[in-house]
């Protein structure tokens, strides 16, 4: 079915979009979001590698034909350096590792070293904005004092070890363990790490936590570092797992009805609030129980279980079986979105991504039956005509689309139903980490060098 799904997506995209963006599905046109500048094509190089697991490979050529013609960064354009890494870099090199195509390669360190300049701050904290022609960075006029955002700069490690693992240049994973390096040197308050850090002075800005938006992939990104090295750099370990201790003391609650969530922190006073986008660390927390000490790793997936299951509820509660993108546990309510203008769902992928990671942990078969309804909810809400569509508010009786269909609809929504729905041998846990936006990178395996050294 993810399989149909994905030709719907990609055909009409195809038809109404090509060489865009993203698709506008009930406009039959491009949607161009300004997170890419005038860099073209995230549809494209989003979906690369979802085309080429799903074996449809007439869509891949076609891909590869676009990407080689047409992917372009020597354009004038403001980007957010974070969006371009995980959409492009990631899709670049998770097409050229699944599918061996030098153009995939090629294309990702040339767009790699047109990210270099971000960093070019005094503290080596890149900007969040970058004009890849000029090289000029700054940061949203609306962080925190011109700060930098946890999420955005804590989210390039993974990609930028590849980078250097494939180009022979050091100088990607030097910039990103020097970020490492800034924050270890800090102090954090309650061994938490706000959202805000200003790249010129290396202070945090406002002492605001989130799993969910502006810190998510941050977390993310620390363990999965760690299984990326094959379980060689203790430092990401470390500062995964003692961040996850403080994030259970202060920010996990139980509400009455014995919903587990994850709350957010300001400045040491709770908001009683989880983001669709905090779903994602049930998966997390479940990937990484193997890793805990042995005494806690039956609780981290428990942890992970008690998420999918509060998140499952926050679809469930809803008219059309699809979660909003925030919802509460205060003013009597419990995993309902109840502020207007947090009860839209834009096809993002976080709920079901957890399914995934606990159905290939556990095996427990409600995790299929929740991907299931969510598929039914998005054939019957989501898909129209031209492609898929977002919608505004998912308590409501009648849909009123967005008219967007977001392109990691593509590369992870639609990935992670099909991974959920395949077997554990397609892209194994032991061998792939799947970087934020869902496209997977290879563990470097501690004896890559040697066995080609044994081969010759
Ligand atoms: C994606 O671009 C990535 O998953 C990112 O980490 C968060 N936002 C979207 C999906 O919701």
């Amino acid at each position: 079915v993810s399989l149909q799904m994905m030709k719907h997506a990609w055909d009409n995209y195809k038809r109404y979009a090509w060489g865009l963006n993203e698709l506008k599905p009930i406009s039959k046109q491009g949607h161009s979001s300004n997170l890419f500048g005038n860099i073209q094509g995230a549809t494209i190089v989003d979906a690369l590698d979802t085309l080429y697991i799903m074996e449809m490979k007439e869509e891949f050529e076609e891909a590869k034909e676009w990407v080689e013609k047409n992917l372009d960064f020597n354009v004038n354009a403001e980007i957010s350096v974070f969006e371009v890494n995980i959409r492009f870099v990631g899709g670049l090199l998770s097409a050229y590792y699944l599918s061996g195509e030098e153009v995939f390669r090629k294309k990702a360190v040339e767009l790699g070293e047109k990210l270099l300049p971000a960093f070019n701050t005094p503290t080596g904290i890149p900007w969040a904005l970058l004009n890849i022609k000029s090289g000029i960075g700054r940061n949203w006029p609306w962080a925190s004092g011109g700060s930098s955002i946890l999420a955005e700069f804590g989210t390039l490690h993974l990609e930028f070890v590849h980078l250097s693992h494939l180009s022979g240049n050091p100088v990607f994973a030097e910039k990103v363990m020097n970020i490492r390096k800034v924050l270890n040197r800090l102090d954090k308050p309650e061994g938490l790490y706000p959202n805000y850090l200003n790249p010129s002075s290396g202070q945090w800005g406002q002492h605001h936590v989130s799993i969910g938006g502006l810190g998510d992939s941050f977390y993310e990104y620390l363990l999965k570092a760690w299984l990326m090295s094959d379980k060689t750099d203790e430092d990401g370990k470390k500062m995964y797992y003692d961040a996850v201790q403080a994030i259970e003391t202060h920010l996990i609650r139980k509400s009455s009805g014995g919903l587990t969530y994850i709350a957010e922190w300001k400045g040491g006073l709770l908001e009683h609030k989880m983001g669709h986008l905090t779903c994602f660390a049930g998966g997390m927390f479940a990937l990484g129980a193997d890793g805990a000490p042995s005494d806690k790793t039956g609780h981290h997936i428990e942890l992970g279980a008690e998420i999918a299951k509060t998140c499952h509820e926050s679809y469930d509660r809803t008219r059309m079986k699809l979660g909003p993108e925030a919802f509460r546990f205060d003013g009597g309510v419990e995993a309902i979105a109840t502020r207007q203008n947090e009860k839209y769902y834009i096809l993002r992928p976080e709920v079901i991504e957890t399914y995934m990671y606990m159905w290939r942990l556990t095996h427990d078969p409600k995790y299929r039956q929740w991907g299931w309804e969510a598929v039914e909810a998005l054939e019957k809400h989501c898909r129209l005509d031209g492609g898929y569509s977002g919608i505004r508010d998912v308590y409501n009786n009648h849909e009123s689309h967005d008219d967007v269909q977001q392109s990691f609809f593509l590369s992870e929504t639609l990935k992670y139903l099909y991974l959920l729905f395949s077997e554990d041998d397609l892209l194994p846990f032991e061998h792939w980490v799947f970087n934020t936006e869902a496209h997977p990178l290879p563990v470097l395996h501690k004896d890559d060098g040697n066995k080609e050294e044994n081969q010759k």
